[in-house]
């Protein structure tokens, strides 16, 4: 399987480390891609053009994220996504949180990247705001982290990530104690630590 990827996307990481945790990696021909410039390959396999991209070995290719992880997660018989059930809807759920965080993230960075004079400080706020109250809410509901690994916890541990590597100025730790402790742990995981992208 051909995984179209980048290496500080946070999606990509979800899915890198879900290939690890069910130790698929090695079936994984990592082909690094800037979904930006890229004219040949991605675009005909991802009408969106995004990272990340899975090719199946027969052609097929999965997007986005959620179900690239679904599907190695079946293929491997794993457990990340729990069965049907109270457990399966708070792995989704936590997952959708956090990738919905991420959304806001990266819609804010592009935004303040973009020349002076054509920012919105209304959507930087916007985007801004949405990621406060998704903090808010993992550190409200912290024991939905707790237990078995799943692809919640992987999602929610892998924007924590992105947020040091972007937005280490927003202190996301202050005044979220619980969640800061939680990270620690899942920082820990050897998931976590290969996957880790290179210093900006
Ligand atoms: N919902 C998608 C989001 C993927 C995404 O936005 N990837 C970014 C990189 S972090 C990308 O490829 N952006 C290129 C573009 O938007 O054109 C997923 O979960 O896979």
């Amino acid at each position: 399987m051909k995984l179209y990827y980048s290496l500080a996307s946070p999606y990509v990481r979800k899915v890198r480390m879900t290939a690890l945790e069910l130790g698929l990696d090695d079936r994984l021909e990592l082909v690094l891609t800037d979904a930006w410039t890229v004219t040949e390959g991605l675009p005909q396999d991802n009408p969106l053009c995004k990272v990340p991209t899975l090719v199946l070995d027969d052609g097929t290719p999965l997007f986005d994220s959620p179900v690239i992880c679904e599907y190695l997660n079946s293929l491997a018989g794993g457990t990340l996504f729990p069965p049907d059930g109270p457990d399966r809807w708070t792995a989704l759920r936590l997952q959708a949180l956090a990738d919905g965080l991420c959304d806001a993230a990266i819609a804010r960075r592009l935004e303040t990247l973009r020349p002076e004079s054509l920012r919105s400080a209304t959507w930087i706020a916007r985007q801004q705001a949405a990621m406060v109250r998704a903090l808010d809410a993992l550190e409200g509901r912290i024991e939905e982290l707790s237990g078995a690994v799943t692809i919640g916890t992987l999602a929610v541990a892998t924007v924590l990530g992105y947020l040091d590597l972007r937005f280490a100025e927003d202190q996301w730790r202050v005044g979220r104690p619980r969640l800061a402790a939680w990270f620690v742990e899942a920082g820990r995981r050897p998931s976590f630590e290969v996957t880790r992208p290179p210093a900006p």
